[in-house]
């Protein structure tokens, strides 16, 4: 009986762990308050993944319609190091990606990014080959980091960090997208044109082979992990 109850507290922890958020911000090698720049997203409680490509929520996942005025504005300069902390171990395999967009009239105003204006700036794969399989060597950080590109121009932007877990993507809507938009003002920047440039929604399809993708039986002919989205843009 004991042993029972023991036995359901653990499945209970590691449901709860599964799951994350990505509410501090890395910037100048410190890390922000949890939302301080990162726009609090819906499942700042539950921590559950956004299962639909084509919702709103893909977008920013915010909490409602004031989220983007409660948080503030990160100043970073362009080539230094940013990144998120999650609110747990990033414990499932799969793809991260980072994307910003140019954010009119302001990064904490809601109707930023809503237009076919994000970029790809950063990418996280799997690596593959015949003899190793499907490798993920990014499991169980629990922070993730990269450069903000020295050429961005200058002004406020969305930044949105992305997961795309793979664990139980062998079914239409398994995929799992863990997201959040930290509010930058990129300074020091230069004079770059980012792209190409997609929309969320929009960007993916529930159906792209780097998101319906059974990890652990890969199909025929397989031969490397496809991303998702745009290409990245390098600066
Ligand atoms: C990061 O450093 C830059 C340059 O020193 C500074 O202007 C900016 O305010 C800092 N950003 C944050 C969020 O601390
Ligand atoms: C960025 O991530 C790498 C790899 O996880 C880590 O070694 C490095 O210390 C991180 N840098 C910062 C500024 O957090
Ligand atoms: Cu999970």
């Amino acid at each position: 009986m004991r042993t029972g109850f023991i036995a359901f507290l653990l499945s209970a922890a590691q449901i709860g762990a599964a799951h994350y958020t990505f509410p501090s911000f890395l910037v100048n090698n410190t890390l922000s308050p949890d939302w301080q720049y990162v726009r609090v997203t819906e499942n700042h409680y539950s921590q559950g993944p956004v299962t639909d490509v084509k919702s709103q929520a893909v977008r920013c996942y915010e909490l409602d319609s004031t989220t983007a005025g409660q948080a503030g504005v990160a100043t970073v300069t362009a080539g230094s190091t940013v990144g998120f902390k999650a609110s747990n171990t990033l414990g499932h395999p799969g793809y991260y990606s980072a994307y910003l967009t140019p954010a009119s009239p302001a990064a904490n105003s809601m109707s930023a990014g809503l237009g076919k204006t994000w970029f790809k700036i950063w990418e996280w794969a799997p690596t593959w080959s015949a003899s190793t399989g499907l490798v993920f060597n990014n499991l169980n950080m629990d922070r993730f980091n990269f450069t903000i590109p020295k050429s961005t121009p200058n002004g406020q932007y969305l930044l949105r960090a992305e997961q795309i877990a793979l664990h139980v993507a062998s079914t239409n809507g398994g995929a799992q997208l863990y997201i959040g938009c930290a509010q930058i003002n990129v300074v020091g920047g230069g004079k770059g044109t980012p792209a190409p440039t997609v929309s969320f929604p929009g960007a993916y399809s529930a159906t792209d082979p780097g998101i319906l993708l059974n990890i652990y039986a890969l199909p025929a002919g397989f031969s490397g992990y496809k991303a998702p989205g745009p290409a990245v843009w390098k600066g």
